[in-house]
């Protein structure tokens, strides 16, 4: 099968990153393509950035579909777009936030989440809402740490997020962490083994979890609300081009 990772932002370190952690857990049948968006910001760091890097990440999800992909990972803890792209795609569409989420709670009775700006806890709080996960979450813990700060190799970052792990642990009641950001996915195993508890990429669960769904023979549904988008009106101006 043939998986499309997008890493909404523009930053190829971080796609690289992303790309490694997914095909680290991709079964050896699975083929990874890794995209970046090509336009737009650097990092996703609040509601306009994501709006933003929506448009490159729908244009991938839509050239994925001409190179055949089977499922699409949104490698982005806001999950940016998911509904828009599972209206586009014929396979599965899974963001990372929500594939995390789904884990924590079958391996947990609650879980915290670790994750960069201060700004970003309330974009998780409202997904974690929207998921139904409110009530087994203990806590959306920042950071503080700005997103590419993790792409930074003198950064002090793998130290702060093992610290608020620690918190989260010992003041929580938290039995899983979550790591509120794709940047941290090459961080999950060493944490976990560190912590001694389970420490979720949602990377990592997303690819997983799409695989099952392929394996299953499980389409995004197209008989209401995802169907594919309506045609036969305008579109003009800058993204005439987006027209379904
Ligand atoms: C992410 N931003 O996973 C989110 C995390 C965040 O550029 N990739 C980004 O802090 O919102």
């Amino acid at each position: 099968m043939r998986i499309k990772v997008i890493n909404p932002n523009t930053t190829a370190s971080m796609t690289a990153k992303i790309a490694a952690a997914a095909r680290a857990i991709a079964l050896p049948s699975t083929e990874i393509i890794a995209a970046s968006g090509t336009t737009g910001p650097a990092s996703i760091e609040g509601n306009y950035d994501e709006a933003v890097a929506t448009v490159g990440l729908l244009e991938e999800v839509r050239r994925g579909e001409a190179q055949g992909c089977d499922g699409y990972v949104i490698a982005c803890f806001g999950d940016p777009g998911l509904l828009a792209a599972r209206e586009i795609a014929s396979g599965p569409v899974l963001g990372i936030a929500e594939a995390a989420f789904h884990a924590a709670s079958m391996v947990a009775t609650g879980f915290s989440v670790v994750t960069t700006l201060g700004r970003s806890t309330v974009i998780c709080e409202h997904l974690l809402h929207r998921y139904g996960f409110e009530r087994i979450c203990r806590r959306v813990r920042a950071t503080d740490l700005p997103v590419l700060e993790l792409e930074n190799p003198r950064s002090d970052s793998r130290r702060i997020i093992t610290e608020e792990c620690r918190r989260a642990l010992a003041e929580d009641r938290a039995g899983a962490i979550v790591l509120g950001c794709a940047g941290m996915a090459d961080l999950a195993r060493d944490l976990s083994d560190e912590l001694g508890v389970p420490v979720i990429d949602g990377v990592a669960v997303a690819v997983t979890m799409v695989e099952g769904l392929v394996r299953l023979g499980l389409k995004t549904a197209k008989n209401f609300d995802l169907a594919y988008p309506i045609t036969g009106k305008s579109w003009t101006g800058r993204l005439a081009d987006m027209a379904p």
